[in-house]
């Protein structure tokens, strides 16, 4: 690779670098904004019943920009989104998602699994895949296609794609939006119905959208700082 140096105030300077955007900030003022996030981002609830009303795109856009910031493997970008408002490819994607989900539910998963699961009181039926407004599936791209049509190496995608699903999750909390976090496995029915490559495998399906109202969520807590980490 060709580098065109200059040099600014002594320093050898190219284009392959430009000076980072970094906000200094008082360590009051940090320590504000670390208990603010917490604060809001505590509140965060998988929520399985969503209201049919819609939310504007705008949002979904924003929070799938952010999560297109995610830090990943060499830079390659190994994700795809396809956001999904049409009302026939969401019924599609619930009629799929079902089969797979009885599948499991009535065969595939071992007792344990099933108790585990209980809390949380899920079953077979995903209707809320037909009647959120917004349904996110997101594709790990396992390796790139050149313009030759080649294969194109990337590296850590399953890491870098769960960052850039933690980061959208995040931004559409704040932003005032609803989650869930839905994987029927396999998911191999999306690549058919959304139309996408054999490089890209399915991740996760998010759907969006307000809670209805007086949702209920099941009543668990979070482990405590001192179980999650050490400081040595
Ligand atoms: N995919 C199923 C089962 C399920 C599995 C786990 I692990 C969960 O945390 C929740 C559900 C379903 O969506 O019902």
């Amino acid at each position: 690779m060709l580098f065109f140096n200059s040099t600014k105030n002594g320093v050898e300077m190219n284009d392959n670098f430009i000076p980072l955007e970094f906000t200094l900030l008082s360590e009051p003022e940090m320590f504000e904004r670390s208990t603010e996030f917490y604060n809001s981002i505590k509140k965060r609830r998988t929520v399985r019943d969503f209201s049919n009303r819609e939310i504007p795109l705008e949002i979904v856009k924003n929070a799938l920009r952010s999560a297109g910031t995610a830090p990943n493997g060499a830079n390659m970008q190994p994700w795809h989104f396809v956001v999904v408002t049409n009302k026939d490819i969401k019924h599609k994607i619930r009629i799929a998602a079902e089969e797979e989900e009885r599948e499991f539910y009535n065969i595939k998963a071992p007792q344990e699994w099933l108790d585990d699961l209980s809390p949380l009181g899920t079953d077979a039926s995903k209707p809320f895949l037909e009647y959120a407004p917004v349904l996110i599936a997101v594709f790990e791209k396992k390796y790139g296609i050149n313009e030759l049509g080649e294969k194109k190496k990337y590296y850590y995608t399953k890491e870098s794609v769960g960052i850039a699903c933690g980061i959208l999750i995040t931004a559409l909390h704040q932003s005032g939006l609803a989650t869930l976090t839905h994987t029927p496995s396999p998911m191999n029915f999306l690549n058919e119905v959304l139309n996408r490559p054999a490089n890209e495998k399915p991740y996760l399906l998010l759907v969006v959208g307000y809670p209805k109202e007086n949702t209920m969520v099941p009543n668990i807590s979070k482990k405590s700082l001192t179980e999650i980490a050490d400081f040595i």
